[in-house]
């Protein structure tokens, strides 16, 4: 698949508390960003996103009096899943791993900021209305196909790629320069909901192959 000059890159997530030692690890969090780094440069637009909670945010269990984190809790727009606390404003955990070096990012997009409002997407907030800007962003600059990685594939990659078809954007997720936090069917769940969306998966080596071409 050959990458074009009005495509994007969407880094998402890829934050300490996303990764071994951190407060939300996923297995093998870590592993994305050398492959990140490998499909950096063949992409003209990158655009990064960071998961950035207000300190009491209501998708945390410590929030709920009783509740534990990965268990349940209604929200004003639903049923919500309730998290350790994670990705704290201006705490280590939620910033960029280390060695990410994505110098020639154009934007970094923070959300889950409002302390009601969770923010799996990119482009709307878990009550699938309130808008990020994302989608006016990659629109404004002209940017067509969006192309995702990052963390988690089961929960904010996968919903940001379900949201970038919602808004009419061609979705491609880097099925390896993603890890899947994997809870209760969520892997089989967001990939019968890209399969019903149009969101299409390709590996790394579906790109990077291009040079050879
Ligand atoms: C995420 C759960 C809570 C993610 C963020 O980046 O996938 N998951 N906050
Ligand atoms: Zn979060």
């Amino acid at each position: 698949m050959e990458i074009k000059p009005h495509d994007v890159l969407l880094a998402i997530d890829v934050q300490n508390d996303f990764c071994p030692g951190g407060q939300l690890a996923v297995a093998g969090g870590d592993e994305v960003v050398p492959i990140i780094h490998k499909l950096e440069p063949l992409f003209e637009h990158v655009i990064l996103t960071q998961d950035w909670h207000a300190p009491n945010h209501q998708s945390f269990a410590s929030a709920h009096p009783g509740k534990h984190p990965f268990e349940q809790a209604e929200m004003s727009y639903g049923a919500q899943t309730l998290w350790p606390d994670h990705c704290i404003q201006g705490t280590s955990g939620a910033e960029f791993h280390p060695d990410l070096k994505l110098t020639r990012a154009e934007l970094i997009l923070r959300k889950g900021f409002r302390p009601q409002i969770d923010s799996y997407s990119a482009f709307f907030e878990n009550d699938r209305a309130t808008a990020t800007g994302l989608g006016g962003y990659i629109r404004d600059r002209g940017f067509r196909r969006v192309f995702l990685a990052g963390l988690a594939y089961d929960y904010c990659v996968g919903y940001s790629a379900l949201d970038a078809r919602r808004l009419g954007f061609p979705a491609i997720v880097i099925r390896d320069a993603c890890r899947a936090i994997d809870l209760n069917g969520s892997v089989s769940q967001i990939e019968a909901d890209f399969a019903e969306a149009g969101v299409d998966l390709v590996n790394s080596s579906d790109l990077l192959d291009q040079r050879h071409a």
